[in-house]
This record gives structure tokens, sequence and C-alpha cells, in this order.
């Protein structure tokens, strides 16, 4: 492992990292920069600062103090160089696309990803970058894809919504065989507390730091995390003038006060969801689960290696398929049905029909992304509440499946 922030623990980082009270008047909390713009003190360090000869902020789009303090906190969580923040996840995936991809390049992605993601590759794809879809569990399928004119390997792990997972150690290895080849990882689902992909041979990670690392659903923000090298080339291009995505200095405020809290809330997270994934699996309406901490999870061997602890998100399907799906969903009292996922409030959604529904059919078949699958964030809650929320809504599920059966054997007396 190359720690480059060893100083200070996890959790000491998130809270303390880049900051001293006694350079801000003592202010306990970091001040919030709220301007577009910064003074010049002469017309030539103007000049410099726009010929990139000179540094300091000069105007928020490009950089900004509050977001600078944010941007080392995550460096220093993700165990990278820099990182640059943006408004939104798909501001920071899209940017980074932009800024590392040219006409006649080829992307290998992994075969399923989030739907806007996966809206925002088909996009690309007709601007001349071949997008080439692989199943990246399977390296030979990977060594068999990879050319001459292949720039970036894609991966979001563990994947949205179907948790399948890639072994980023594994993947990296092979792709930094050829040169010019960027490993990018989506590591929203994990968040750097339960798995840092740059330790793992990856350039590049990305969030959606609306999810986990904000964690209380009240602010859209992303964020890339890489070398000195990319993240200005990221800035300068993908941010500054290909996307103009940038986070406003409110927004990374509210983000940072989330991080002081990320361990703690990502350990309920996880706790809190091994209870209603093992609830799920023992119910006798549900067909299967898929959970990064059951036993019977097909990677469960990569997840210990690969992640800290199984997240905070599940994927299952009812018998019934999705008519079950959303009497389940309709019956959920605490759960609240909407998108989005990493909040304090648990959240219930069904990806074919929402979050996924940028795929037709077809392409979700194929993508494994089945039709009657449905997603739960496991919040904060007491997990006394929240199994009680889902065993009841179950079994609402279960009287439904069984009458049909009943009326059939019924019917055949
Ligand atoms: C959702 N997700 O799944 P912004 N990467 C991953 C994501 O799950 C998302 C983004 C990027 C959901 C949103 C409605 C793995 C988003 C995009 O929404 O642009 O911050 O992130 O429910």
């Amino acid at each position: 492992m190359n720690n480059k922030h060893p100083a200070f623990g996890f959790s000491t980082r998130a809270i303390h990292h880049g900051y001293d009270p006694k350079d801000y008047h003592g202010a306990l909390v970091p001040p919030i920069y709220l301007s577009a713009t910064f003074a010049f003190p002469t017309a030539e360090y103007g000049a410099a600062c726009f010929a990139g000869e000179a540094s300091g902020h000069f105007y928020t789009r490009i950089s900004n103090p509050t977001l600078a303090l944010l941007e080392s906190r995550m460096a220093a969580l993700e165990n990278g160089e820099a990182a640059v923040a943006f408004s939104s996840g798909m501001g920071a995936i899209a940017a980074t696309f932009w800024t590392l991809l040219r006409p006649g390049d080829e992307v290998i992605v992994s075969q399923t990803l989030y739907g806007c993601t996966f809206a925002l590759l088909q996009g690309i794809g007709e601007f001349g970058i071949k997008v080439r879809h692989v199943d990246l569990t399977d390296l030979a399928a990977l060594q068999a894809a990879l050319c001459p004119a292949t720039r970036m390997i894609y991966c979001e792990t563990p994947a949205n919504p179907t948790l399948r997972l890639v072994d980023i150690a594994a993947v990296a290895r092979l792709a930094h065989q050829q040169p010019n080849v960027t490993v990018v990882v989506d590591n929203t689902y994990c968040t750097p507390y339960l798995q840092r992909p740059l330790e793992l041979g990856a350039d590049v990670v990305v969030h959606s730091a609306t999810k986990y690392l904000s964690g209380h659903g009240d602010i859209t923000a992303g964020i890339a995390v890489s070398s000195h090298a990319i993240a200005q080339r990221i800035r300068l291009q993908g941010l500054k003038d290909l996307t103009g995505a940038v986070m406003s200095p409110q927004d990374a405020a509210l983000l940072m006060r989330g991080l002081k809290t990320l361990a703690l809330r990502m350990d309920r997270h996880c706790s809190n969801a091994q209870a209603v994934a093992e609830a799920l699996q023992a119910h006798p309406a549900v067909q299967w689960v898929t959970y990064p901490g059951l036993a019977s999870f097909p990677q469960y061997e990569l997840a210990a290696r690969q992640m800290k602890q199984s997240g905070g998100m599940i994927a299952f399907e009812l018998k019934g398929g999705i008519d079950t799906g959303r009497r389940f969903m309709n019956a959920l009292k605490l759960f609240t049905r909407a998108v989005s996922l990493g909040d304090a409030e648990s959240l219930a959604q069904h990806p074919a029909s929402m979050t996924h529904s940028t795929y037709t059919p077809e392409e979700r078949a194929q993508h494994g992304i089945s039709e009657g699958l449905v997603r739960l964030s496991v919040g904060l809650e007491d997990v006394a509440d929240l199994l009680a929320d889902v065993q009841q809504a179950l079994g609402k599920c279960a009287r439904a499946v069984a009458r049909p059966t009943l009326l059939a054997a019924h019917a055949g007396k």
C-alpha cells in the first residue's frame, strides 16, 4: 500500500485534514468563501494566473478556498494526490470522460452501471468513442477486449443495482500491461471508508457525493480523485471548459459536515443492511436476495477481501416478480419510496422503471438487471423498526402470493 496521508486515522482525517482554526480567527468550522471571483493585486498577476504561471484562486469555476479544502480532504480519504469537486456525480463522470477520451479511442465498461452513466456512454458513442461493455469478472474477456485504441476501463463496484463486484486489483494489473490505459472506478456504493480503489491500482475514483459522502440527502455533488497530473487535466478541461459543473461553496461545506460522521454512519448502514438482508433471505415470499455480506453472495470471498464491510445496499426479487415487488414497496411504512441512496432515511425503489429506465428491457436483460429487482438503501434508523417494516410489507406479499396458489388448489378439488 502506498499511503500518501499516513499521519492520522480515517475519521481524524475526515474531521481535521487541511484545516487549522488558528489560521481562521479560531473558527472551529471552516468559513465558506461565497465569492465567484477573487481580486488580483496587479494586472500582471492576473495575467500570470490565466497563463498558469501564478497559483491562487481567481474564479470559482476553476478553484475556491472552500472547495480546495474539501478536495484535499477527499484526496486524503481516498489516498490520492488530488481531487476535483463537481456539482453532481454525473458532472464528475462526464468531466472525467470528456477529459480522458478522444474520438477514435475505446473505453471498456463493466456490464452493469447506474442508468445515467449508461446513457452518458451511449451519448459519447455518438462522438466517435467506441464503448465496449464487458463482463469484467471474466478476465479473459477483458484481455480479449483490450486493444491499442483502449484508453479507459470504467466500472462501478459494487454495481448499481446488481451489486456485482469487479476485482479492482486484477483489472488494474491487466489494464496496466498496456500503456495509456486509465482505470476509473465509481466508488459511490462503498465510499473510501469501505474501499479505496487507488490503493488497489486504479487511476481515478469518481463519486456521487450526493449519497453516503454527504449522507443527508440535502445536496447533489460529485468528486473525482486521482494523481495531481490527471486532476489538473480534469480541472482545466473537464470542469472549466467542457462541463462547467462546479460545486457551490455552500454544498462543499455541507459535504464536509457529512464527512465528519462518514465512518460512524457507514458502520450503521452496514450492520442495519446485514440484518435486513438476512431477514429477506429467511422469508418465504423472497425469490432471491443479493447482499455482499450474505454467505450466498456469489463473490463473497472477493467482497471480504476488497471491502472493509458489506455496504448499505440490497437487491432482491420477490416471488411473483415486479407485481409483488410493487405491492411490497407500496406496503412499506418506514422505508420511503424514492431513488437515490446513502441517506439517513431508508429508501426503496424499482430500478427497471426508475433509475435504470434509461436501458431498454432488452438491454436490462443483457446487463443482468431483472425486471423484478427491488433496491433498498438501508438507512440509519433503529434496526428493529426497519425489520418490523420489512416483515409487515413481506407479510402482505406472502398472502398475495399464497392466495392464487390456494385458489388453484381449491379449483383442482
Ligand atoms: C440512484 N444514482 O441510483 P448524481 N454513480 C452512481 C450512482 O448511483 C449515481 C451517480 C453516479 C442514483 C440517483 C438517482 C453509482 C446516482 C450519479 O445523481 O449525479 O450525484 O450521481 O438512485
